[in-house]
C-alpha cells in the first residue's frame, strides 16, 4: 500500500485505528470454541466483519497464530484473505537475523502471506533489516520505543554523546528506507519521549501500541505524536476484541472501535 493510500483511507473513514487481531484461543468464546473446526479463524472471521468499516489497519500478532502450530499458520492465511484491499495489514512478527535469514522471513510474509508491513527488531543492524526493503508497496516497521517496562533496560540506555540508545536506533533507521515505506513502534506509554521521536522521524508514521489495558495516554499520544498527514495508527487489541467474552463480542467489538475513533476525533481534526 502506498502512504497517500493510507492517508486517504484515514481522512475517508475519520479513524486511525489499528486493532490487534491477538486471537487468543483461551479467550474464544465458548459457542465458537465448540461449534467450529477453527475457531481462531471463526472469531476473527466475525471480528473483521463487524469492525471492518471502522478501522483502517488489522494488526495479526504473529505469536498467537505459531503458537497453534498449522491451524494456526491456516487461520493466520484465512483471515488475512478476508480483510478488504484498502485496509492496511501489519504481520507483527518482530523478526530480524543476518541476512540471508531475513530475506526469507520477508518472503514468508510479503510472498507467502500478502501482508503490508512487518514489524522488525533492529538489533542486529542494517543487513539484518535490508532484506524487509525489497519489496514495492511494502512497509518496514521498526521497534523504535517500545511499550513494555523492560524498554527501560536497553532502549533508554544513556550514551556518551547524552543521546538515548531509542534515539540513535531511530535516527540510524532513517538511512535505511523513507517515510514511504518505514514506520517505527511508539508506545503510547510512554507520551513524553514521543515529542524527541518526532524531531528525528518528522514525518514518519508510528505504530502505537499501549492504550487500553497498558495504560498509555491516548491524549498525549495524540497531542506529540500526530502530524499534518495524522502520521499515527493507534493501536488496540484485548480493549476491542474481549471488551465482551459472551455470544455479543463482536456487536461489542464494533462498538468499541466506534467508541475510540470518537475519542481519538476529540483531539484529530479529519
Ligand atoms: O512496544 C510494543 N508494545 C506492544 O504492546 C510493540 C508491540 N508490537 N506491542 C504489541 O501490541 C503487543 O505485542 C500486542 O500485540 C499489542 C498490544 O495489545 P493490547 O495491549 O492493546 O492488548
Amino acid at each position: 500500500m502506498k502512504k497517500h493510500d493510507l492517508v486517504k483511507s484515514i481522512k475517508a473513514k475519520e479513524s486511525m485505528l489499528c486493532i490487534g487481531l491477538d486471537t487468543d484461543i483461551k479467550r474464544v468464546p465458548a459457542f465458537i470454541k465448540n461449534n467450529y473446526d477453527n475457531p481462531i479463524l471463526e472469531f476473527n472471521k466475525r471480528i473483521i466483519e463487524s469492525t471492518k468499516n471502522h478501522c483502517v489497519a488489522y494488526k495479526f500478532n504473529i505469536a498467537f497464530y505459531e503458537s497453534m502450530g498449522s491451524s494456526g499458520w491456516q487461520a493466520l492465511d484465512e483471515s488475512l484473505n478476508l480483510i478488504p484491499q484498502e485496509i492496511f495489514t501489519i504481520a507483527d512478527a518482530k523478526r530480524g537475523d543476518i541476512g540471508n535469514t531475513s530475506m526469507l522471513y520477508a518472503r514468508t510474509f510479503f510472498e507467502t502471506f500478502d501482508f503490508d508491513s512487518i514489524t522488525v527488531s533492529p538489533y542486529m543492524g542494517s543487513d539484518s533489516l535490508e532484506p524487509f526493503y525489497g519489496y514495492e508497496d511494502k512497509w518496514v516497521i521498526i521497534l523504535g520505543l517500545t511499550s513494555n517496562k523492560g524498554s527501560f533496560d536497553f532502549q533508554m540506555q544513556e550514551l556518551s554523546d547524552g543521546r538515548k540508545v531509542y534515539q540513535k536506533v531511530i535516527e540510524r533507521c532513517l538511512d535505511f528506507g523513507t517515510s514511504n515505506n518505514t514506520m517505527f513502534v511508539v508506545g503510547a506509554t510512554k507520551p513524553e519521549y514521543i515529542q524527541s521521536i518526532r524531531e528525528i522521524a518528522s514525518d514518519h508514521f508510528f505504530l502505537m501500541p499501549g492504550i487500553g489495558k497498558q495504560g498509555g495516554s491516548l491524549e498525549l499520544s495524540l497531542q506529540y505524536g500526530a502530524i499534518d498527514d495524522y502520521g499515527l495508527l493507534i493501536n488496540s487489541s484485548r480493549g476491542i476484541i474481549y471488551a465482551s467474552e459472551g455470544e455479543d463480542f463482536n456487536e461489542i467489538a464494533h462498538s468499541e472501535a466506534m467508541k475510540l475513533n470518537r475519542s481519538i476525533a476529540e483531539h484529530i481534526t479529519y
